[in-house]
């Protein structure tokens, strides 16, 4: 074991730079397996070659690690990075794509208003939350069956978006980097020490992940036109807004602005992926865990199975696919140490399908349970001619109205950006609303995949507080409610979720660090340790609880 803690800011991005020009030779070439090569581990200084656990064939993957992690979203990238650091050999396998190469039109990522196969995971149509302009079909698009960043999962009553690719949602979302109420995380995660992650994790993370706000120069212009207009309609009503800081750049939004760089957050680049200005997980966590040169990257490769033989080895099998969804390989390897990073779902289905099989029969009836849309729901308002919102609008939000200590209508939306490129005096907002309502994910034998269980009653819950609150907008401004945009002939979305939460509960299927209860080695490490609803957006807890947690592992299991 090569320990390569060294948490300065010149040996951090001397890791990130080798572990991007992995990530892009990778990709080049179209490599599945992406680490620091010997000669580059050798150059650096840090390892030596004969140190690898096994050989390596040129794409390969040795066949035992030390430690695996299932998933490279916040929860995985975190805790590659820091058992990267402390020399542990680790593999990140990861079903989705690395997206480190520029296609024919010379971008990585495509936009929304053209979007192409790269926008979804092998669809033929998108299938974006918002349907319409008006009740015209501009949004959705018939597209190539590719791997693209975006999937939309259907379940039993609600839809799940969530990125699949190296980086996991933080390729696709809206970059809002929520830190939530202090008293409500003591009320919802009360064995946390709220000291431990106000006064370290949360900023760390902050660093990390490179969270900045809005400069007033950048709010004051067109751009964020239909974020003045929402605060004003707001205050009008008597509701507090707040600032909603982002890890899209503004010093670069800035160079938009005047013209000096092309057009990215303000181009319609958000939820198909964004080309610059982003700080998204290939940007800083994943290129300098690749950078330790002790963690290697499997991607477009699928966990299917878990199992545990009976000196505690965890066997996992996988399959890699091509670009056209075939299964172009299958592969076994095993680890002493299992992580799990999937996400609320794909983790959920894991242990689900381990459980109910056979294969794991010592986990818990917690497992599935919890889960939670963290009251996410979209709703449109229409504003008068004189608040119009414009056409041009940056795509990453950046206020939100704060309502949450309000016991009628609890809740937090978001002021959210619909860059139509015509104007639609509209107002929409991204709601997290307190709904309580919790539902649960369940593993159906006959398909072999696990659901989310979500009745319309409990849905209804969130929209009554949303409405509450938005009625009172709509009668302060003398609006009403904006439809046309969504299929369903509303002015809200049907049940939807950006933010699924829980599955695998802190201290209910886990100990209070995200040991799996009734095994040893087995960790859960991302968004489905935490309750199904935070109050803000998720991902800065899941990555400030990903922190602590490996900490504390790496602490007392190593
Ligand atoms: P996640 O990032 O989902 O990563 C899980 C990874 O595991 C994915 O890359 C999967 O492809 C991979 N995976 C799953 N199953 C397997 C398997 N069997 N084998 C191999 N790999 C597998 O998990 N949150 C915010 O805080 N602010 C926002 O502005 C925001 N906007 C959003 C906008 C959109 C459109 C979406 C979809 C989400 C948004 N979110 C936002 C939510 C946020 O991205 C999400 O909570 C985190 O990404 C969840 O992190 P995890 O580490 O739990």
């Amino acid at each position: 074991m090569t320990k390569q803690k060294n948490n300065d800011a010149h040996t951090f991005s001397r890791r990130r730079f080798l572990g991007v020009s992995a990530l892009t030779s990778a990709s080049a070439i179209g490599l599945t397996t992406i680490s620091l090569s010997a000669t580059q581990k050798a150059q650096a200084g840090w390892f030596s070659p004969t140190e690898l656990v096994q050989p390596q064939a040129p794409d390969g993957i040795a066949s035992h690690y030390p430690a695996i992690i299932i998933g490279s979203g916040y929860g995985g990238a975190v805790s590659a990075l820091r058992l990267g650091e402390e020399g542990v050999q680790t593999l990140v396998i990861e079903m989705g794509m690395n997206w480190n190469q520029t296609a024919s039109d010379g971008k990585t990522f495509c936009t929304m208003t053209k979007p192409d196969g790269r926008s979804f995971w092998f669809k033929d149509r998108t299938e974006a939350p918002l349907d319409t302009i008006f009740g015209i079909d501009l949004v959705n698009r018939n597209i190539d069956r590719y791997p693209g960043v975006l999937d939309r999962m259907q379940h039993d009553g609600i839809d799940v978006f969530l990125g699949r690719c190296v980086g996991g949602g933080s390729i696709v979302n809206g970059g809002m980097a929520v830190t939530p109420k202090r008293d409500y995380f003591e009320e919802i995660l009360p064995d946390v020490s709220s000291d431990d992650m106000y006064d370290t994790y949360y900023p760390r993370v902050r660093d990390m992940l490179n969270v900045n706000e809005v400069p007033e120069d950048i709010y004051a212009s067109k751009y964020y036109r239909f974020s003045r207009v929402g605060e004003k309609t707001a205050e009008k009503a008597g509701f507090k807004t707040a600032s909603v800081p982002n890890v899209y750049d503004f010093n670069y939004m800035r160079q938009e602005i005047s013209g000096d760089v092309e057009k990215s957050g303000l181009g319609n680049e958000v939820i198909y992926g964004n080309n610059a200005g982003k700080q998204s997980l290939d940007r800083n966590y994943i290129p300098a865990a690749i950078g330790t040169g002790n963690v290697t990257l499997r991607c477009m490769t699928k966990v299917t199975r878990i199992q545990q033989d009976s000196n505690g080895v965890y066997h996992l099998s996988l399959e890699t696919i091509n670009v056209s969804g075939e299964v172009i390989e299958t592969l076994s390897v095993s680890c002493e140490k299992l992580l799990l990073g999937a996400g609320s779902i794909g983790t959920s289905e894991l242990l689900l399908r381990a459980r109910e099989t056979g294969d794991l029969p010592n986990l818990s009836e917690e497992i599935g349970q919890g889960w939670g849309n963290n009251g996410n729901l979209m709703l449109a308002r229409k504003n008068k001619f004189w608040d119009y919102t414009g056409g041009q609008q940056s795509g990453f939000p950046v206020r939100g109205i704060d309502n949450w200590d309000d016991p009628e209508f609890p809740a937090f939306a978001e002021l959210a950006p619909l860059p139509a490129g015509i104007e639609t005096y509209t107002s929409l907002y991204l709601a997290i609303t307190k709904n309580p309502e919790r539902g649960h994910i369940q593993y159906d034998v006959a398909t072999d995949s696990a659901t989310v269980v979500w009745r319309a009653d409990q849905e209804k819950v969130g929209l009554d507080i949303a409405e509450g609150l938005f009625d009172k907008i709509n009668a302060a401004t003398r609006t009403d409610y904006r439809t046309g945009l969504f299929s369903n002939g509303t002015h809200h979305s049907d049940p939807f979720t950006y933010h699924p939460l829980g599955g695998c509960l802190l201290n209910k299927a886990t100990d209070n660090y995200g040991r799996v209860n009734g095994y040893q080695n087995l960790y859960v490490v991302d968004g489905s340790l935490l309750p199904g609803n935070l109050g803000v957006n998720p991902f800065l807890t899941i990555t400030a609880m990903a922190e602590r947690n490996i900490e504390h592992i790496i602490a007392n299991d190593l």
